[in-house]
Protein backbone atom coordinates (compact mmCIF):
# COMPACT_ATOMS: atom_id res chain seq x y z
CA UNK A 1 0.00 0.00 0.00
CA UNK A 2 1.14 3.67 -1.19
CA UNK A 3 1.71 5.70 2.42
CA UNK A 4 0.27 9.14 2.05
CA UNK A 5 3.76 10.71 1.62
CA UNK A 6 4.85 8.52 -0.86
CA UNK A 7 1.49 9.59 -2.71
CA UNK A 8 1.47 12.68 -2.30
CA UNK A 9 5.11 12.93 -4.09
CA UNK A 10 4.17 10.83 -6.40
CA UNK A 11 1.14 13.18 -7.10
CA UNK A 12 3.30 16.44 -7.05
CA UNK A 13 5.57 14.31 -9.66
CA UNK A 14 3.28 13.60 -12.33
CA UNK A 15 -0.16 16.02 -11.91
CA UNK A 16 0.99 19.75 -12.74
CA UNK A 17 4.73 18.99 -13.76
CA UNK A 18 3.55 16.71 -16.70
CA UNK A 19 1.01 19.37 -18.47
CA UNK A 20 4.15 21.55 -18.97
CA UNK A 21 7.38 18.82 -19.47
CA UNK A 22 5.75 16.36 -21.83
CA UNK A 23 3.78 18.71 -24.36
CA UNK A 24 5.38 21.37 -26.70
CA UNK A 25 5.07 25.13 -25.89
CA UNK A 26 3.48 25.36 -29.42
CA UNK A 27 0.57 23.11 -28.68
CA UNK A 28 0.38 24.15 -24.96
CA UNK A 29 -0.58 27.60 -26.50
CA UNK A 30 -3.69 25.44 -28.24
CA UNK A 31 -4.45 24.18 -25.31
CA UNK A 32 -7.68 25.67 -23.34
CA UNK A 33 -6.43 26.29 -19.74
CA UNK A 34 -7.12 22.95 -17.27
CA UNK A 35 -9.07 23.93 -14.71
CA UNK A 36 -8.12 22.09 -11.51
CA UNK A 37 -10.49 21.66 -8.23
CA UNK A 38 -9.74 20.70 -4.89
CA UNK A 39 -12.59 22.07 -2.74
CA UNK A 40 -15.36 19.17 -2.24
CA UNK A 41 -17.94 21.40 -1.62
CA UNK A 42 -20.93 22.02 -4.01
CA UNK A 43 -20.29 24.58 -7.33
CA UNK A 44 -23.16 26.92 -7.69
CA UNK A 45 -24.48 26.36 -11.05
CA UNK A 46 -22.13 27.59 -13.86
CA UNK A 47 -23.72 29.79 -16.07
CA UNK A 48 -23.03 29.57 -19.35
CA UNK A 49 -20.32 32.67 -21.28
CA UNK A 50 -21.49 31.14 -25.00
CA UNK A 51 -24.38 33.23 -24.92
CA UNK A 52 -26.97 30.59 -24.99
CA UNK A 53 -29.86 30.26 -22.76
CA UNK A 54 -30.19 26.85 -20.31
CA UNK A 55 -30.33 26.50 -16.83
CA UNK A 56 -27.29 25.21 -15.73
CA UNK A 57 -27.08 21.79 -13.07
CA UNK A 58 -25.38 21.64 -10.19
CA UNK A 59 -23.67 18.63 -8.95
CA UNK A 60 -23.43 17.89 -5.38
CA UNK A 61 -19.58 17.64 -3.80
CA UNK A 62 -18.74 18.17 -7.31
CA UNK A 63 -18.34 20.77 -9.99
CA UNK A 64 -18.63 22.20 -13.95
CA UNK A 65 -15.78 22.05 -15.83
CA UNK A 66 -15.77 25.63 -17.78
CA UNK A 67 -14.87 25.98 -20.93
CA UNK A 68 -13.84 27.71 -24.16
CA UNK A 69 -15.25 29.40 -27.35
CA UNK A 70 -12.55 29.22 -30.19
CA UNK A 71 -14.23 29.39 -34.11
CA UNK A 72 -17.64 28.24 -32.55
CA UNK A 73 -16.29 24.91 -30.90
CA UNK A 74 -16.71 24.25 -27.28
CA UNK A 75 -13.21 23.10 -25.92
CA UNK A 76 -13.07 21.68 -22.28
CA UNK A 77 -9.51 20.39 -20.93
CA UNK A 78 -9.55 16.96 -18.98
CA UNK A 79 -6.58 15.83 -16.80
CA UNK A 80 -6.63 12.13 -15.99
CA UNK A 81 -4.31 11.91 -12.92
CA UNK A 82 -4.23 10.28 -8.70
CA UNK A 83 -6.12 12.50 -6.38
CA UNK A 84 -6.80 12.68 -2.99
CA UNK A 85 -10.92 12.65 -2.03
CA UNK A 86 -11.99 13.56 0.95
CA UNK A 87 -14.91 11.00 1.07
CA UNK A 88 -15.96 12.16 4.50
CA UNK A 89 -14.41 15.14 6.43
CA UNK A 90 -11.48 12.82 8.23
CA UNK A 91 -11.48 10.46 5.54
CA UNK A 92 -9.29 11.30 2.24
CA UNK A 93 -9.18 8.35 -0.13
CA UNK A 94 -6.35 8.16 -2.56
CA UNK A 95 -8.33 8.10 -5.62
CA UNK A 96 -7.44 8.58 -9.63
CA UNK A 97 -9.82 10.80 -11.53
CA UNK A 98 -9.71 13.83 -13.43
CA UNK A 99 -8.51 17.87 -12.61
CA UNK A 100 -8.38 17.12 -9.08
CA UNK A 101 -11.30 15.43 -7.91
CA UNK A 102 -13.15 12.01 -8.34
CA UNK A 103 -16.07 12.06 -9.63
CA UNK A 104 -14.44 14.37 -12.77
CA UNK A 105 -15.97 17.87 -13.46
CA UNK A 106 -19.23 17.63 -14.65
CA UNK A 107 -19.09 18.55 -18.70
CA UNK A 108 -22.50 20.52 -19.67
CA UNK A 109 -23.48 21.25 -23.36
CA UNK A 110 -26.14 22.46 -25.64
CA UNK A 111 -27.91 19.99 -28.41
CA UNK A 112 -25.94 20.70 -31.56
CA UNK A 113 -22.55 22.16 -30.06
CA UNK A 114 -19.46 21.20 -31.60
CA UNK A 115 -17.29 19.61 -28.62
CA UNK A 116 -13.24 19.44 -28.27
CA UNK A 117 -12.25 17.86 -25.41
CA UNK A 118 -8.44 17.78 -25.30
CA UNK A 119 -7.90 14.94 -22.60
CA UNK A 120 -4.30 14.86 -20.93
CA UNK A 121 -2.73 11.81 -19.42
CA UNK A 122 -1.05 11.94 -15.97
CA UNK A 123 -1.82 8.92 -15.06
CA UNK A 124 1.24 6.04 -14.27
CA UNK A 125 -0.74 4.10 -17.28
CA UNK A 126 -2.29 4.79 -20.12
CA UNK A 127 -6.52 5.34 -20.15
CA UNK A 128 -9.02 6.63 -22.52
CA UNK A 129 -12.21 8.25 -22.42
CA UNK A 130 -15.89 6.56 -23.61
CA UNK A 131 -18.47 9.12 -23.81
CA UNK A 132 -21.27 6.95 -22.58
CA UNK A 133 -24.91 7.49 -24.60
CA UNK A 134 -23.29 9.80 -26.95
CA UNK A 135 -24.29 9.23 -30.93
CA UNK A 136 -20.91 10.40 -32.65
CA UNK A 137 -18.57 9.11 -35.18
CA UNK A 138 -17.41 5.54 -34.07
CA UNK A 139 -13.43 6.51 -33.91
CA UNK A 140 -14.17 9.55 -30.75
CA UNK A 141 -16.15 6.85 -28.96
CA UNK A 142 -13.36 5.95 -27.02
CA UNK A 143 -12.46 1.68 -26.68
CA UNK A 144 -8.87 1.71 -26.82
CA UNK A 145 -7.89 -1.22 -29.05
CA UNK A 146 -11.28 -1.11 -31.30
CA UNK A 147 -11.66 2.73 -31.29
CA UNK A 148 -8.43 4.19 -30.77
CA UNK A 149 -5.08 3.47 -29.46
CA UNK A 150 -5.22 3.79 -25.61
CA UNK A 151 -3.12 7.52 -24.71
CA UNK A 152 0.11 6.38 -23.05
CA UNK A 153 1.18 8.34 -19.96
CA UNK A 154 2.31 12.08 -20.79
CA UNK A 155 0.30 12.40 -23.62
CA UNK A 156 -2.88 14.78 -24.48
CA UNK A 157 -4.89 13.39 -27.05
CA UNK A 158 -8.07 15.06 -28.67
CA UNK A 159 -12.01 13.80 -28.83
CA UNK A 160 -14.32 16.07 -30.72
CA UNK A 161 -17.98 15.77 -32.08
CA UNK A 162 -21.49 17.35 -32.51
CA UNK A 163 -23.61 16.61 -29.25
CA UNK A 164 -26.45 15.87 -31.23
CA UNK A 165 -28.94 14.32 -28.69
CA UNK A 166 -30.13 15.99 -25.39
CA UNK A 167 -29.89 14.53 -22.26
CA UNK A 168 -27.80 12.78 -18.96
CA UNK A 169 -24.79 11.49 -20.09
CA UNK A 170 -21.26 10.06 -18.31
CA UNK A 171 -17.88 10.03 -19.30
CA UNK A 172 -15.23 7.15 -17.89
CA UNK A 173 -12.33 5.25 -19.06
CA UNK A 174 -12.82 2.33 -21.39
CA UNK A 175 -8.88 1.11 -21.10
CA UNK A 176 -8.10 -0.78 -18.05
CA UNK A 177 -11.56 -0.02 -17.09
CA UNK A 178 -12.05 -2.39 -14.36
CA UNK A 179 -8.92 -0.66 -12.27
CA UNK A 180 -9.81 2.62 -13.40
CA UNK A 181 -13.24 2.79 -12.67
CA UNK A 182 -12.81 0.82 -9.29
CA UNK A 183 -10.21 3.97 -8.60
CA UNK A 184 -12.91 6.66 -9.14
CA UNK A 185 -12.66 7.48 -12.73
CA UNK A 186 -16.02 9.36 -14.05
CA UNK A 187 -18.13 12.28 -14.50
CA UNK A 188 -21.19 13.36 -15.33
CA UNK A 189 -22.09 14.93 -19.05
CA UNK A 190 -25.18 16.77 -19.61
CA UNK A 191 -26.48 18.14 -22.97
CA UNK A 192 -29.29 20.32 -22.74
CA UNK A 193 -32.03 20.91 -25.50
CA UNK A 194 -31.63 23.51 -27.51
CA UNK A 195 -35.63 24.67 -26.24
CA UNK A 196 -37.23 23.13 -23.91
CA UNK A 197 -40.11 20.88 -24.92
CA UNK A 198 -42.75 18.96 -22.72
CA UNK A 199 -40.49 16.05 -22.95
CA UNK A 200 -37.57 17.86 -21.59
CA UNK A 201 -39.21 20.89 -19.07
CA UNK A 202 -37.64 23.56 -17.63
CA UNK A 203 -36.52 22.55 -13.78
CA UNK A 204 -35.73 25.24 -10.95
CA UNK A 205 -33.39 22.80 -9.56
CA UNK A 206 -31.04 20.06 -11.55
CA UNK A 207 -28.74 18.07 -10.14
CA UNK A 208 -26.67 15.38 -11.12
CA UNK A 209 -25.06 12.76 -9.08
CA UNK A 210 -22.96 9.41 -10.47
CA UNK A 211 -23.14 6.28 -7.86
CA UNK A 212 -20.09 4.99 -7.20
CA UNK A 213 -18.65 2.45 -4.54
CA UNK A 214 -14.90 1.55 -3.39
CA UNK A 215 -13.13 -0.94 -0.82
CA UNK A 216 -10.84 0.40 1.35
CA UNK A 217 -10.21 -1.20 4.27
CA UNK A 218 -10.09 0.49 7.51
CA UNK A 219 -7.23 2.38 8.32
CA UNK A 220 -6.32 2.61 4.52
CA UNK A 221 -6.93 5.40 2.04
CA UNK A 222 -6.05 2.83 -1.52
CA UNK A 223 -9.02 1.03 -2.64
CA UNK A 224 -8.54 -2.29 -3.31
CA UNK A 225 -9.43 -2.63 -7.14
CA UNK A 226 -9.08 -6.32 -7.70
CA UNK A 227 -13.03 -6.55 -5.84
CA UNK A 228 -15.50 -8.26 -7.76
CA UNK A 229 -19.02 -7.65 -5.68
CA UNK A 230 -18.07 -7.02 -2.15
CA UNK A 231 -17.40 -3.36 -1.81
CA UNK A 232 -17.40 -1.63 1.50
CA UNK A 233 -18.16 1.93 0.77
CA UNK A 234 -20.88 3.13 -0.95
CA UNK A 235 -20.60 6.68 -2.52
CA UNK A 236 -22.59 9.31 -4.13
CA UNK A 237 -20.25 11.74 -6.49
CA UNK A 238 -17.11 9.92 -4.11
CA UNK A 239 -18.92 11.15 -1.01
CA UNK A 240 -20.05 9.03 1.70
CA UNK A 241 -22.90 10.51 4.50
CA UNK A 242 -22.42 12.32 6.53
CA UNK A 243 -20.24 13.87 3.88
CA UNK A 244 -22.95 14.40 1.20
CA UNK A 245 -24.08 17.41 0.34
CA UNK A 246 -28.13 17.79 0.84
CA UNK A 247 -30.03 18.98 -1.85
CA UNK A 248 -31.64 22.75 -0.73
CA UNK A 249 -34.68 23.70 -2.70
CA UNK A 250 -37.32 26.04 -2.34
CA UNK A 251 -41.35 24.79 -1.72
CA UNK A 252 -43.06 24.54 -4.44
CA UNK A 253 -39.64 23.87 -7.17
CA UNK A 254 -39.80 21.90 -9.83
CA UNK A 255 -36.62 19.30 -8.88
CA UNK A 256 -34.83 17.38 -11.44
CA UNK A 257 -31.90 14.70 -10.11
CA UNK A 258 -29.83 12.88 -12.70
CA UNK A 259 -28.34 9.81 -11.38
CA UNK A 260 -25.70 7.52 -13.48
CA UNK A 261 -24.47 4.32 -12.24
CA UNK A 262 -21.20 2.75 -12.64
CA UNK A 263 -20.87 0.43 -9.38
CA UNK A 264 -20.92 -2.92 -9.89
CA UNK A 265 -24.10 -3.42 -8.95
CA UNK A 266 -28.08 -2.02 -9.09
CA UNK A 267 -29.42 1.02 -6.94
CA UNK A 268 -32.75 1.32 -5.91
CA UNK A 269 -32.93 5.27 -5.14
CA UNK A 270 -36.07 5.95 -2.88
CA UNK A 271 -37.29 9.07 -1.59
CA UNK A 272 -38.86 10.53 1.40
CA UNK A 273 -42.39 12.55 1.72
CA UNK A 274 -42.66 12.66 -2.94
CA UNK A 275 -43.38 11.24 -5.44
CA UNK A 276 -41.48 11.46 -8.72
CA UNK A 277 -41.80 10.76 -12.18
CA UNK A 278 -38.31 9.24 -14.72
CA UNK A 279 -38.51 11.85 -17.09
CA UNK A 280 -35.16 10.40 -19.06
CA UNK A 281 -33.32 7.84 -19.18
CA UNK A 282 -29.38 7.31 -21.38
CA UNK A 283 -31.67 6.41 -24.48
CA UNK A 284 -33.34 10.04 -24.13
CA UNK A 285 -36.66 11.33 -22.69
CA UNK A 286 -38.82 8.99 -21.86
CA UNK A 287 -42.39 9.27 -23.65
CA UNK A 288 -44.93 10.90 -21.25
CA UNK A 289 -47.53 7.86 -21.98
CA UNK A 290 -44.66 5.53 -20.94
CA UNK A 291 -43.77 7.40 -17.37
CA UNK A 292 -45.31 6.47 -13.99
CA UNK A 293 -45.18 7.68 -10.44
CA UNK A 294 -42.44 5.85 -8.08
CA UNK A 295 -41.12 6.64 -5.04
CA UNK A 296 -38.06 4.10 -5.44
CA UNK A 297 -36.37 3.77 -9.06
CA UNK A 298 -33.63 1.14 -9.74
CA UNK A 299 -30.51 2.02 -11.61
CA UNK A 300 -29.10 -0.97 -12.87
CA UNK A 301 -25.07 -0.67 -13.88
CA UNK A 302 -24.43 1.40 -16.77
CA UNK A 303 -27.85 3.03 -16.54
CA UNK A 304 -28.89 6.60 -16.07
CA UNK A 305 -32.48 7.50 -14.67
CA UNK A 306 -33.58 11.05 -14.62
CA UNK A 307 -36.40 11.85 -11.70
CA UNK A 308 -38.93 15.08 -11.72
CA UNK A 309 -40.52 15.72 -8.65
CA UNK A 310 -42.43 19.34 -7.22
CA UNK A 311 -41.16 19.56 -3.58
CA UNK A 312 -44.04 20.63 -2.33
CA UNK A 313 -43.57 18.79 1.15
CA UNK A 314 -41.47 21.47 3.65
CA UNK A 315 -38.92 19.35 5.98
CA UNK A 316 -35.90 17.17 5.62
CA UNK A 317 -36.44 14.21 3.77
CA UNK A 318 -34.24 11.55 3.39
CA UNK A 319 -33.03 10.62 0.02
CA UNK A 320 -31.23 6.83 -0.20
CA UNK A 321 -29.90 3.86 -1.84
CA UNK A 322 -32.82 1.18 -0.46
CA UNK A 323 -30.04 -1.20 -0.28
CA UNK A 324 -29.72 -0.76 3.84
CA UNK A 325 -25.93 -2.28 2.91
CA UNK A 326 -25.13 1.05 0.45
CA UNK A 327 -26.46 2.99 3.44
CA UNK A 328 -23.82 1.88 5.94
CA UNK A 329 -19.71 2.85 5.88
CA UNK A 330 -16.82 0.16 6.19
CA UNK A 331 -17.72 -2.80 7.60
CA UNK A 332 -17.00 -6.31 7.43
CA UNK A 333 -19.75 -8.75 6.52
CA UNK A 334 -18.76 -12.08 7.59
CA UNK A 335 -20.03 -11.94 11.47
CA UNK A 336 -21.96 -13.93 13.04
CA UNK A 337 -25.76 -12.69 14.35
CA UNK A 338 -25.10 -12.17 17.98
CA UNK A 339 -28.58 -10.61 18.75
CA UNK A 340 -30.25 -12.49 21.73
CA UNK A 341 -27.00 -14.28 22.67
CA UNK A 342 -26.11 -13.64 26.40
CA UNK A 343 -22.21 -12.69 26.64
CA UNK A 344 -21.80 -11.28 29.94
CA UNK A 345 -19.48 -14.11 31.65
CA UNK A 346 -17.61 -14.26 27.81
CA UNK A 347 -16.62 -10.18 28.09
CA UNK A 348 -15.55 -10.85 31.64
CA UNK A 349 -12.82 -13.67 30.41
CA UNK A 350 -11.80 -11.88 27.70
CA UNK A 351 -11.75 -8.68 29.43
CA UNK A 352 -8.99 -9.72 31.56
CA UNK A 353 -6.50 -10.74 28.97
CA UNK A 354 -7.57 -8.05 26.36
CA UNK A 355 -8.73 -4.82 28.51
CA UNK A 356 -10.70 -3.33 25.64
CA UNK A 357 -12.94 -5.85 23.83
CA UNK A 358 -16.20 -5.01 23.40
CA UNK A 359 -18.94 -7.40 22.16
CA UNK A 360 -21.51 -6.03 19.89
CA UNK A 361 -24.69 -7.20 18.20
CA UNK A 362 -26.36 -8.66 20.84
CA UNK A 363 -29.32 -5.92 21.12
CA UNK A 364 -28.80 -5.32 17.33
CA UNK A 365 -26.39 -3.12 16.01
CA UNK A 366 -27.55 0.66 17.14
CA UNK A 367 -25.54 0.93 19.77
CA UNK A 368 -22.37 1.09 17.09
CA UNK A 369 -23.53 4.31 15.72
CA UNK A 370 -22.83 5.76 19.47
CA UNK A 371 -20.15 3.90 20.43
CA UNK A 372 -16.93 5.26 21.24
CA UNK A 373 -14.72 2.59 19.90
CA UNK A 374 -11.13 2.74 19.23
CA UNK A 375 -10.90 3.18 14.74
CA UNK A 376 -8.09 2.94 13.25
CA UNK A 377 -7.57 6.61 11.65
CA UNK A 378 -8.70 7.64 7.89
CA UNK A 379 -11.71 5.56 8.64
CA UNK A 380 -15.38 6.90 8.72
CA UNK A 381 -17.90 5.05 11.66
CA UNK A 382 -19.87 2.02 9.71
CA UNK A 383 -23.59 4.00 11.60
CA UNK A 384 -23.03 7.68 11.89
CA UNK A 385 -24.33 11.04 11.47
CA UNK A 386 -25.35 13.59 13.90
CA UNK A 387 -29.48 14.82 13.29
CA UNK A 388 -30.99 17.04 15.22
CA UNK A 389 -32.54 13.74 17.30
CA UNK A 390 -30.04 12.36 18.17
CA UNK A 391 -27.48 9.55 15.45
CA UNK A 392 -28.95 8.99 12.25
CA UNK A 393 -27.04 5.57 12.40
CA UNK A 394 -26.36 5.31 8.45
CA UNK A 395 -23.70 6.16 6.11
CA UNK A 396 -23.20 5.68 2.30
CA UNK A 397 -25.72 6.53 -0.06
CA UNK A 398 -27.88 8.89 1.73
CA UNK A 399 -28.47 12.43 1.56
CA UNK A 400 -31.26 14.83 2.88
CA UNK A 401 -33.82 16.58 0.11
CA UNK A 402 -34.07 19.97 2.19
CA UNK A 403 -37.44 21.77 1.31
CA UNK A 404 -37.92 25.48 2.60
CA UNK A 405 -40.42 27.77 2.20
CA UNK A 406 -37.83 30.84 2.73
CA UNK A 407 -35.23 29.34 0.29
CA UNK A 408 -34.46 31.81 -2.04
CA UNK A 409 -34.45 31.07 -5.69
CA UNK A 410 -31.65 29.74 -7.11
CA UNK A 411 -29.93 29.31 -3.55
CA UNK A 412 -28.55 26.07 -3.15
CA UNK A 413 -26.70 26.63 0.37
CA UNK A 414 -27.76 24.66 2.98
CA UNK A 415 -30.52 26.05 5.27
CA UNK A 416 -29.86 24.31 8.69
CA UNK A 417 -32.27 21.29 10.02
CA UNK A 418 -35.95 21.91 9.27
CA UNK A 419 -37.93 23.49 12.21
CA UNK A 420 -41.27 21.56 12.90
CA UNK A 421 -44.93 23.37 13.59
CA UNK A 422 -45.67 22.60 16.44
CA UNK A 423 -47.66 18.99 17.34
CA UNK A 424 -46.09 17.87 14.05
CA UNK A 425 -43.09 15.42 15.92
CA UNK A 426 -43.88 12.09 16.72
CA UNK A 427 -44.11 12.22 20.56
CA UNK A 428 -43.64 9.54 23.66
CA UNK A 429 -47.09 8.24 24.87
CA UNK A 430 -46.18 8.30 28.59
CA UNK A 431 -50.24 7.66 29.79
CA UNK A 432 -51.00 3.44 31.04
CA UNK A 433 -50.68 1.29 28.37
CA UNK A 434 -53.77 -1.61 27.92
CA UNK A 435 -52.85 -5.25 27.94
CA UNK A 436 -52.90 -5.49 23.80
CA UNK A 437 -55.79 -7.04 22.59
CA UNK A 438 -55.00 -10.19 20.61
CA UNK A 439 -56.17 -11.75 18.41
CA UNK A 440 -58.02 -15.26 19.33
CA UNK A 441 -56.74 -17.02 17.14
CA UNK A 442 -53.39 -16.40 18.47
CA UNK A 443 -52.09 -19.06 20.67
CA UNK A 444 -49.69 -17.32 22.75
CA UNK A 445 -52.31 -15.13 24.29
CA UNK A 446 -54.25 -18.81 25.63
CA UNK A 447 -52.87 -20.40 28.83
CA UNK A 448 -51.39 -23.91 27.55
CA UNK A 449 -52.18 -27.05 29.71
CA UNK A 450 -48.81 -28.32 30.54
CA UNK A 451 -48.72 -32.02 29.05
CA UNK A 452 -49.07 -30.45 26.25
CA UNK A 453 -52.50 -29.67 23.94
CA UNK A 454 -53.84 -31.55 21.37
CA UNK A 455 -55.29 -30.22 17.97
CA UNK A 456 -56.63 -31.03 14.35
CA UNK A 457 -54.49 -29.61 11.69
CA UNK A 458 -56.00 -29.21 8.29
CA UNK A 459 -53.66 -28.15 5.30
CA UNK A 460 -54.99 -24.99 3.55
CA UNK A 461 -56.50 -25.46 0.19
CA UNK A 462 -56.06 -29.76 0.47
CA UNK A 463 -58.63 -31.33 -1.46
CA UNK A 464 -60.43 -34.30 -0.99
CA UNK A 465 -58.89 -37.55 -2.50
CU1 LIG B 1 -27.24 0.79 -3.42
Amino acid sequence: MNTRRDFIKYATMTGGAVAASSVSSNLMAALPEAVIQTEVTTMPPLEANSGQHYHPVVTPNGWTLPFRMRNNVKEFHLIAEPVVREMSPGFNANLWGYNGQSPGPTIEVVEGDRVRIFVTNNLPEHTSIHWHGQRLPNGMDGVSGLNQPAIPKGKTFVYEFVARRPGTFMYHPHGDEMVQMAMGMMGSWVTHPKRETDAIAHVDRDFCVLLNAFDIEPGAATPKIMTMTDFNLWAWNSRIFPGTDSFNVRTGDRVRVRFGNLTMTNHPVHLHGHEFLVTGTDGGPTPESARQYEVTADIAVGQMRQIEFIADEPGDWAFHCHKSHHTMNAMGHDLPTLIGVDHSRLTQQIGSVIPEYMVMGERGMADMAEMEMPLPDNTERMMTGDGPFGSIEMGGMLSVLKVRDDQPKGDFSDPGWYEHPPGTVAWEYTGELEEPSRFKSEVSSVELPSDGVEFNAKKPNKRKV
